[in-house]
């Protein structure tokens, strides 16, 4: 408590009774609502800042942020993936109840966030830079935001819908618009601007080309896990495709590694190529940070405005041999956050305590005066801020990964000792010693001597889970079937036409392929939808391989009455539907046929008769899968028959 009096003598509010925090200065100073810049980038790892000791790079400027405010070392996120945390972040709320479970999903704008919220307040709002989130932006007097994941070189991007060419580097130009509109803001309120990057996600080679010679002749030092080799783990942890390991990422580079260059030598070579690239991404981010606080600085705003400084999630900088996110493993799990305001937060401070990005909003909220709404389910951190920890600060929290990417869906518990994963599809555990074993690499689920702490964890876990109403899995519970090699998210059942598929978000049973079909591929079957209301749909899905975002699904929306070619992700989104209207009888039998050409790259879905034509987006070599799947329906199919060579 006596650092908390210090603080609080520092800023004049000594003689003011200690309860209820949140209201000193509001009460105090009632015209003194702060502003707010909340500055995030995208993909940028902790590690890859000097304030957190980086031993690859320098950030003078992000620094500057943890030297005169707070920088916290246990800020975690709920579901490590750009859209997703992005939803998080602005409504306070978990992914399952904002909607945006994976990058597929749209927005839906007329829910409660923190900007609208400021807004009512009398704040003025504003986002400059990514948004992510396909919908068009709400609650915020100015937008001006990239259409997507947007470009690093001359980007287009969308002014209050309009849509601009701009000239240019995207995190200059991102930097720039920022301060045109704090220049030409109305002002006489407070504002709250989120200055969002594109950098530092890729392309990792559209790094800025004055920062082209930036550490060509330098040697990054290795994570000590480069070369893991996974082996004290299950096969589950273990393994993640190309969008994960090192030495699979060579299409992401300009570069090719050298010819005949192979295992341990392989990995190393792409961990130098790849993350030289990545800081070169950092460094212009840096730099353009430093703008932005010069700006505070020459305006006079510096004293009132609450800056923070954070990132979507985690990144993997090398550690197991990947670079990507998306587990709850540390390396993703964790983001930087740094909080930047003279008046209430004692400059160079450190806090350890476990907050979210679902604290966000209510901790804005709370800097602004403004009760937090119940339905957000993050908790303010003010008063960690203001150098005070209550004695109820949570000391577990709870994460879950959708399974996309070619990750399997898994939640879990982390405590600050431990950390409990679960993965429902495969029905797997795993359990790491955080203390004992902070690199995550011996799983003591099954050990007997942390039988009673895995029980614990059990039970933890799932107060959590009813706690943020998260009771179900991403759908139906997953059951094997002998005809199929892969059923995932879904259950198969015999039926007189064939098999009933009783999917969840992401239903799908697959089989291989008689031999991978290398030139061109007909897949026939017949559907009906077993679905009364709800959801009717059916597809016959194939790809190279059975993940999810590999796969093309050809069917039938039949309650939209329409027929549809949906390519998985990444990037699968609404925009990568094909669909043609139709007229039918929605409790039919379709006939559907998909003729796919591996040469041309085309496909023709062709149902009772009416074909629909797409392009084959991405180059595959073969199709090696082939199957059915029903999207939260239930759906009877008759047996595929495929041909092809
Ligand atoms: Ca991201």
């Amino acid at each position: 408590m006596s650092t908390r009096r210090t603080f609080l003598k520092s800023v004049g509010l000594a003689a003011v009774p200690l309860a209820r925090p949140g209201r000193l200065l509001a009460d105090a100073e009632p015209k003194g609502r702060p502003n707010i810049l909340f500055i995030m980038s995208d993909d940028h790892a902790a590690l890859a800042t000097s304030c957190y000791g980086s031993r690859i790079n320098t950030t003078p400027h992000i620094d500057r942020l943890a030297r005169e405010g707070m920088r916290f070392t246990n800020c975690l996120c709920t579901n490590s993936l750009c859209a997703p945390s992005r939803a998080v972040i602005l409504t306070g709320r978990y992914s399952h109840l904002n909607g945006i479970t994976d990058n597929r999903r749209r927005f839906d704008g007329s829910q409660q966030t923190f900007p609208k919220l400021l807004q009512k307040a009398g704040y003025e709002t504003a986002i400059v830079g990514k948004w992510h989130l396909k919908s068009p932006p709400t609650g915020f007097d100015y937008w001006n935001v990239l259409p997507g994941q947007g470009r690093y070189r001359n980007p287009v991007m969308l002014e209050m819908g309009e849509k601009k060419t701009h000239q240019g580097y995207a995190t200059d130009i991102i930097t720039d618009e920022a301060i045109r509109w704090l220049k030409r803001r109305k002002g006489g309120r407070p504002f709250c601007l989120l200055c969002h990057h594109k950098a530092v996600h890729g392309p990792v080679d559209h790094f800025d080309p004055k920062h082209a010679k930036l550490y060509e002749d330098a040697r990054l030092p290795e994570p000590p896990t480069l070369h893991d080799d996974y082996r004290t783990r299950s096969k589950a942890a273990a393994a993640p495709g190309h969008f994960f390991r090192l030495e699979a990422m060579g299409r992401h580079l300009r570069a090719q590694p050298p010819k005949g260059l192979a295992g341990k030598a392989l990995r190393s070579w792409m961990y130098q190529e790849f993350f030289k690239r990545y800081l070169r991404l950092v460094a212009s981010l840096d730099e353009n940070i430093g703008r932005l606080l010069d700006h505070l600085d020459a305006a006079g705003l510096a004293a009132n405005t609450v800056v923070v400084y954070t990132s979507d999630q985690g990144f993997f900088l090398g550690e197991h041999g990947w670079f990507n996110k998306m587990w709850i493993y540390e390396e993703s799990l964790r983001m930087p956050l740094l909080v930047r305001y003279p008046k209430e937060i004692k400059a160079g401070s450190v806090n350890a305590d476990m907050v979210l990005n679902l604290d966000f909003a209510p901790t804005l909220l709370d800097f602004a005066g403004v009760p937090r709404p119940a339905e957000m389910q993050g908790r303010s951190f003010l008063s960690l801020l203001r150098g005070h920890a209550p004695e109820d600060w949570r000391g577990s929290m709870y994460y879950h990964y959708y399974g996309h990417y070619g990750v399997a869906e898994h939640y879990g518990v982390r405590t600050r000792r431990h950390k409990l994963i679960h993965f429902p599809s495969i029905g797997a555990w795993k359990l790491f010693d955080l203390e004992k074993d902070p690199r995550e690499l011996h799983n003591v689920y099954g050990d007997p001597a942390y039988a009673s702490v895995a029980e614990q964890l059990k039970a933890e876990l799932a107060r959590l889970r009813k706690q943020f109403g998260d009771t179900d899995t991403a759908g139906a519970p997953t059951t094997a079937h002998p005809d199929f090699a892969v059923v995932r998210d879904g259950q198969v059942k015999a039926s007189k036409l064939g098999y009933t598929l009783t999917g969840g978000r992401d239903g799908l049973a697959l089989r291989k392929t008689p031999k991978p079909f290398t030139t061109r591929a007909v897949l026939h079957c017949k559907l009906r939808s077993l679905g009364k209301g709800g959801r009717q749909n059916g597809f016959i899905s194939f790809g190279p391989d059975p993940a999810p975002e590999h796969l093309v699904h050809c069917g039938v929306y039949i309650k939209a009455g329409q027929y549809v070619i949906i390519h998985g992700g990444p990037g699968g989104s609404e925009d990568e539907r094909v669909t043609k209207d139709a007229t039918f009888d929605a409790s039919k039998t379709f006939d559907v046929t998909v003729a796919v050409d591996l040469v041309q790259r085309s496909i023709t879905l062709t149902v009772d008769g009416v074909a629909l034509k797409a392009p084959l987006r991405k180059p595959w070599q073969a199709i090696g899968y082939f199957g059915y799947a029903a999207h939260n329906a239930a759906t009877d199919f008759s047996k595929l028959e495929a041909k092809g060579e």
